[in-house]
This record gives C-alpha cells, sequence and structure tokens, in this order.
C-alpha cells in the first residue's frame, strides 16, 4: 500500500465545500477522533471544524464498541452546531453522504443497514457514530464520525476479518484517501444544506436501508425483539412487525442488529 500523503494543506486544497470543514484539524494518529473533537468544541470551534487522523489507537464504536482503524482508512468527526430538530437526521445525512463518495470513487454499490453501517456485498465497509450535547455556554453540539475502511487490510484484523470489508479489496485497487475525505465533506455538506433547508432526508436514507423487508432480530437495551423490518419513520426509528402481529417502534438509538 502506498501511503498518501495527508495533510492539512493537502485537504483544504481539494476541498470544495463552503461550511464543513472549513476548518481542518488533521492528525497522524490519534486516540479517536470523537475525543479530539470534543476538546475542540471546549475550545470553542466553529461548526463545520473536522477532524481527520491517518489511525486511531482507540477508535470508537458505538455502546462502548470498537472501531478498528489501522492506517489507510479514513477516519473523521465533524463538528456542528445543529438545531435540535436536525440531531435525529445526522447518522441519516451521514451514512448517504458515504454511499455518494463511495460511488463517486468507484461505482461502487454500497447500501445501508439500519441504523448506522454501510455495507458492500453485506460486509460492513463504514460505519457512524453520531454524538451530542451541550456546551457549557448551553448551545447544544453534535460529532458525527465516520470511518470508512478504504485502504485497510480488513482482512488480516480477526475481530472483523468474516463481516467486513474494504474500498481496495471491493474495487481491487488503491482509492485516494484525499478524494474519498473531499467527496466524502462535499456530500455531507450536500445533504447538511439539504436538512437545512428544511427537506428532509429519510426517504433517501430510507431508499437505501438492505434491511427492510428482512427477518431480523433488535436487541435494544436488555430485550430482544425478532420480527421483519417493516419500515422506518422520520426520525429513524425502525417499525418491526413481531410475529404476533403487532407493530413496534425500535428507536435508533442504542442498539445492534442482526440478520
Ligand atoms: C460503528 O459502530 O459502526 C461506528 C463507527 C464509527 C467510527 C468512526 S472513525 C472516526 C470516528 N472516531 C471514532 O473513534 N469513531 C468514529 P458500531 O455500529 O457499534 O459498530 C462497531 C462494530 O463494528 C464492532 O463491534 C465490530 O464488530 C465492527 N468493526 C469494528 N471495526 C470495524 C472496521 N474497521 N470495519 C468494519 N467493521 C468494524
Amino acid at each position: 500500500m502506498t501511503l498518501e500523503k495527508i495533510s492539512e494543506r493537502a485537504i483544504r486544497k481539494h476541498l470544495d465545500t463552503r461550511e464543513i470543514g472549513r476548518r481542518i484539524v488533521y492528525r497522524p494518529a490519534v486516540s479517536s477522533t470523537m475525543d479530539v473533537a470534543l476538546s475542540e468544541i471546549e475550545q470553542g470551534a466553529a461548526h463545520g471544524t473536522v477532524v481527520v487522523a491517518g489511525t486511531q489507537k482507540k477508535g470508537k464504536g458505538r455502546l462502548r464498541r470498537n472501531w478498528i482503524s489501522p492506517p489507510g482508512g479514513v477516519y473523521l468527526s465533524i463538528i456542528l452546531y445543529p438545531p435540535p430538530t436536525m440531531l435525529t437526521s445526522l447518522t441519516m445525512v451521514a451514512c448517504l453522504a458515504v454511499l455518494d463518495c463511495i460511488q463517486d470513487i468507484g461505482s461502487l454499490r454500497a447500501n445501508i443497514k439500519w441504523p448506522n453501517d454501510v455495507l458492500i456485498g453485506g460486509k460492513k465497509v463504514a460505519g457512524v457514530l453520531a454524538q451530542s450535547g451541550k456546551t457549557q455556554d448551553g448551545r447544544i453540539y453534535a460529532v458525527v464520525g465516520i470511518g470508512i475502511n478504504a485502504n485497510s487490510d480488513v482482512s488480516g484484523q480477526p475481530e472483523i476479518a468474516d463481516s467486513a470489508t474494504s474500498l481496495i479489496q471491493t474495487a481491487g485497487k488503491e482509492v485516494s484517501l484525499l478524494a474519498l475525505i473531499c467527496g466524502l465533506l462535499a456530500n455531507f455538506e450536500k445533504y447538511f444544506s439539504q436538512l437545512s433547508r428544511g427537506e428532509p432526508v429519510w426517504q433517501q436514507w430510507r431508499d437505501s436501508l438492505v434491511t427492510l423487508g428482512q427477518q431480523v432480530h433488535v436487541k435494544s437495551g436488555h430485550a430482544t425483539y425478532s420480527g421483519v423490518a417493516e419500515s422506518v419513520d422520520s426520525s429513524g426509528d425502525l417499525l418491526l412487525r413481531l410475529a404476533d402481529g403487532t407493530l413496534r417502534e425500535i428507536p435508533a438509538g442504542d442498539v445492534t442488529l442482526r440478520t
């Protein structure tokens, strides 16, 4: 693998956005870009600041899970101060942006496993982690973390060798990390602007979900529900048809889904 030189300057030079990435913080190695983003927020980081890392030692997934982050992947966190009504749609914005940039870069067809996984050929190629909170002066912030297995070798990672894939594996050639990062941010801005104009993104997100119509098992808190994933609502919650015919709404928050 030839490691392309990524830097704040190189990203800024290639980036064609107005809002997202107006400030780039690049670190070759971090614990997690989420932690760096949170400390940037404490220091008053502007809306649209993006933290990008070459590798993460303790990449985070949801529910205290790990995100394996060897060199060659895309690892970034986007800092936003959105209106509270937009918070539930940020994972959708990020997933759609990932799909588009993957399509743009390698004509690869990816889809979404509810609520936050991006798959190619049934294997996970990217994940999204959205967090939100309030700053000390009461402003609502969100950090949207995105990890993409681009040129990283996931087959050498025993924990995920069977369930994960990477763009280099599926495209059969290396992809440009710079093009991927800039394409990701441009597409994120496109969907975020759409949402900001009051035009929902959930129908587009729903149409890319591979989960609908499938028999699934969903772990939510201590309970596990089995049924057919019938639909999703506008806040991203899953409508699950149980065996007894009732429809159960499963919040997109703290869930694990198995097929
Ligand atoms: C996610 O969590 O999919 C969210 C991943 C977000 C990662 C980004 S990278 C930039 C930012 N900074 C961070 O520290 N995190 C974000 P979840 O749905 O909980 O999936 C985690 C599960 O995916 C793990 O338990 C593994 O089974 C699997 N996994 C871990 N690393 C993976 C990888 N590189 N590729 C595919 N699957 C992976």
